[in-house]
């Protein structure tokens, strides 16, 4: 038994962040039936191909535990196998460019007419406002809701960072509503809409900028080095580097290899608690008692001393000695982690967090498992499908269509 088995989900999504969001529903146990364009399918399939034959990982990835049925939803017929699979499923998810499913003629209304108990749900760009209109995509999403203003170093271009928090972010924001709206229809009966606009996901992210944003206004933002090295604020919250986004400062410091590894740091927080620990590791324990030093406001103004004092420490040290003599002292440090190091840690394996996965047109592959886990709900990944690959089975078992015409749709193109 899995958390949501029996709910059927009528994926219509592409890309990443809607599928981000109908694979979490596959792994609790919903069925998701993705329905793409006969021959083409999920634009993905083909981008960043590796393997000439097989689908790329970029689909791989993002599509575990689906069932893909092939249909084309511009064509009558096939507008009638859609109108029954609204009717068959609980949740429809998509994240077409806006208006895509009005034009195919499946707008919201027609939706609830044919199942008022539907949950229909939407990824798009931006909310309602100027720009509801425009497709989007991940990094657009990370420059129009903050994050890009507030990434990267203050004398510097703005930055988009690595992890997908416009698609992915947005995609488990999607996810958390549609959960939420399963758990209300089971009181009112009632399907809803639900729409998670990108930009609103990377400003729900982003939120701890905007705070200092409204801090700001008040005056300097003390725990920022820029306060500490003297230079001026702006109107808006800066660029911070690598400094903390907590009240305990932090940075990325060097460690032993950095010469050669571009990975050979560690993130180092100098939590106020442990001060008296981080001096006498780091062999400096005058600075418990020093004026200048010992209370954290006046830190605050000196953070490049403290953390060239630190670093030099660290320099004598790989990153995972750090970890192991820092960590016992409460003193909290991250090893900077590679993909590749992530993809061989042991544990990770352990935990279902890092999967291989066999494909019939790849053969193995790793890929990121349910990052939740529930302890009655367990998860086994499964493969990504093949374009089409139980088109005649959710045909049949799904929506009770006959050999026969399913043998027709197939000659017709439709399927
Ligand atoms: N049968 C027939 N037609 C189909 C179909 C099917 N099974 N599936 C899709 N289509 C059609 C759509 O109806 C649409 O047709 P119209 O433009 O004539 O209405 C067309 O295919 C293309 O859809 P699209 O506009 O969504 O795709 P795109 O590649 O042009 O744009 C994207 C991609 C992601 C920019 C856009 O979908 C978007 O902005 N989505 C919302 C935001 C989002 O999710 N962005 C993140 C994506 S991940 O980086």
């Amino acid at each position: 038994m899995k958390a949501l088995e029996g709910i059927k989900i009528l994926d219509f999504t592409h890309v990443q962040s809607g599928p981000t969001c109908t694979q979490m529903l596959a792994w609790f146990g919903a069925d998701v039936i993705k329905v793409e364009r006969p021959g083409v399918g999920d634009a993905t399939r083909k981008q960043l191909v590796d393997i000439e034959e097989a689908d790329s990982l970029y689909f791989t990835m993002l599509n575990h535990n689906k069932r893909s049925l092939t249909l084309n939803t511009k064509n009558e017929t096939g507008k009638e196998v859609l109108e029954r699979l609204v009717k068959a499923c609980d949740v429809l998810v998509e994240n077409f460019a806006p208006g895509a499913l009005d034009r195919m003629g499946f707008s919201w209304q027609k939706v609830q007419e044919l199942n008022p108990r539907m949950i229909m749900a939407s990824v798009k760009g931006f909310g309602p406002g100027p720009y509801e209109d425009c497709k989007v995509y991940e990094n657009v999403a990370q420059c129009a809701g903050g994050a890009a203003s507030t990434t990267g170093f203050r004398d510097g271009p703005p930055l988009v960072t690595g992890a997908q928090i416009g698609d992915s972010g947005t995609g488990l924001h999607l996810c958390l509503g549609i959960v939420t709206a399963l758990f209300q229809r089971e009181k009112t009966g009632r399907g809803q809409r639900i729409l998670a606009p990108m930009q609103d996901g990377v400003l729900n992210l982003c939120r701890v900028k905007l705070r200092d944003q409204q801090r700001l206004e008040r005056g300097p933002l003390q725990e920022y080095s820029q306060f500490g090295e003297g230079i001026p604020f702006g109107e808006a919250t800066p660029r911070a580097g690598n400094d903390s986004g907590g009240g305990q400062p932090g940075g990325v410091l060097k460690c032993k290899g950095w010469e050669e590894d571009p990975n050979a740091y560690t993130y180092f927080i100098t939590q106020a608690a442990v001060w008296p620990q981080i001096c006498d590791v780091i062999g400096k324990p005058e600075w418990k008692e020093h004026e200048d030093l010992a209370e954290p406001k006046e830190r605050l103004k000196r953070l490049d001393t403290v953390f060239d004092a630190i670093e030099a420490w660290t320099m004598t040290k790989t990153k995972f000695e750090v970890m192991e003599i820092c960590n016992p002292l409460n003193i909290p440090v991250g090893p900077i982690l590679s993909m590749k190091e992530l993809a061989e840690e042991p544990s990770l394996r352990a935990s279902g967090t890092v999967v291989e996965v066999d494909h019939p047109k790849r053969g193995k592959y790793l890929t990121v498992g349910c990052p939740i886990k529930m302890s009655d709900s367990p998860v086994e990944v499964v493969r990504s499908p093949l374009l089409g690959e139980h088109t005649n089975e959710i045909l049949k078992q799904v929506l009770g269509y006959e050999d026969g015409q399913i043998t027709d749709m197939h000659e017709s193109g439709v399927i």
